[in-house]
């Protein structure tokens, strides 16, 4: 047997076992599930149906794959491969949650977990968009965000600044993969947006930055590497809203007065984390096929495609 084909058959032996990355493929506001953009939805376009419309936006990251950081420039970051925003939208009230469900996430790819908002006024450029950060879970207590993720149910939830001012936004929700970010370049982005109207009283409209300018291939957050000993992990992009760095701040009462009345906290927060710290292994040095996923497209309107996407990941030590 050719080494060829020998590999091929070692190929198609991972891809029927491996896990595959994942994709949101519906969300949940305040305890109600709404479908979101689904993959087949590009096929059934291409066969001149007409998908369903959700406010997930279409994307063709078809490969289930990611952008890389030598494409921080350029606008797939901003909500992924060719995406396009989505025509209708699901109301949230500030202060509520929403449920990122993904489809399925592999426990190699560790890495932090963001959600940013960008306003928008009719027709959306997504080229325009200012993102602003409004959560982040990064290195907690020995474990990834994206494994307190898989840990639950594939699924992220986000709550909305209690004082976000109202009106319609983009919510771009993403996982990044550390687990080949110790070399330049080896980071892996997958970016997901959804259209969300906030609701509510609130009078904070943060200025973001444009989504070609989140990220740099040489942030601290961005070239890392997972496995060495990790003392402090410094999540990438802009400064969370709230912090005081991107947003006025309210002036705050130094010494209030006895008969003063406590002021609630509005500080949006992830619950802390009580799993067991996540073990890292496979630095062996090597090369490894770390897995493979694959569309299959055969039950797709008879339109016989198959597309599979290799995850080559090198160790560094
Ligand atoms: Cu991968």
């Amino acid at each position: 047997m050719s080494s060829v084909a020998s590999k091929l058959l070692v190929l198609s032996a991972f891809a029927a076992t491996a896990l595959a990355h994942g994709t949101v493929s519906g969300f949940t506001v305040d305890g109600t599930y709404h479908g979101g953009f689904l993959l087949d939805y590009y096929y059934m376009k291409q066969n001149g149906q007409t998908p369903p419309e959700t406010a997930g936006w279409y994307a063709e990251n078809l490969d289930n794959g990611f952008i890389s950081p030598d494409s921080y420039g350029a606008p797939d970051i901003i909500c992924h491969k060719n995406a396009e925003a989505a025509s209708s939208s699901v109301k949230v009230a500030a202060g509520g949650t929403i449920d990122f469900h993904w489809t399925a996430w592999p426990e190699s790819h560790v890495g932090p977990v963001i959600t940013y908002v960008a306003p928008y006024d009719g027709t959306i450029d997504k080229a325009t968009l200012k993102w602003t950060k409004i959560d982040a879970g990064g290195y907690d207590n020995g474990e990834w965000a994206a494994i307190k993720l898989i840990g639950n149910n594939n699924t992220w939830t986000t709550t909305v600044p209690s004082d976000l001012a109202p009106g319609n936004y983009v919510f771009r929700h993403e996982i990044i993969a550390l687990h080949s970010a110790g070399n330049e370049n080896g980071a892996q982005n997958y970016p997901q947006c959804i259209n969300l109207e906030v609701t509510g009283s609130g009078t904070q409209t943060p200025d973001g930055v444009v989504g070609t300018e989140l990220y740099t291939p040489t942030d601290a957050g961005i070239l890392f590497n997972v496995y060495s000993t990790i003392t402090d992990y410094e999540i990438p992009g802009p400064a969370l809203f709230g912090s005081g760095d991107t947003t006025p701040t309210q002036p705050t009462p130094t010494a209030p007065s006895s008969s003063s009345t406590p002021e609630p906290t509005t500080v949006d927060e992830s619950p802390a984390s009580s799993s067991a710290p996540y073990g890292l292994s496979g630095n062996n040095g090597e090369v490894e096929i770390e897995e493979s996923s694959t569309v299959n497209t055969d039950l797709l309107m008879g339109k016989k495609f198959s597309k599979e996407w290799i995850c080559v990941t090198g160790f560094g030590s």
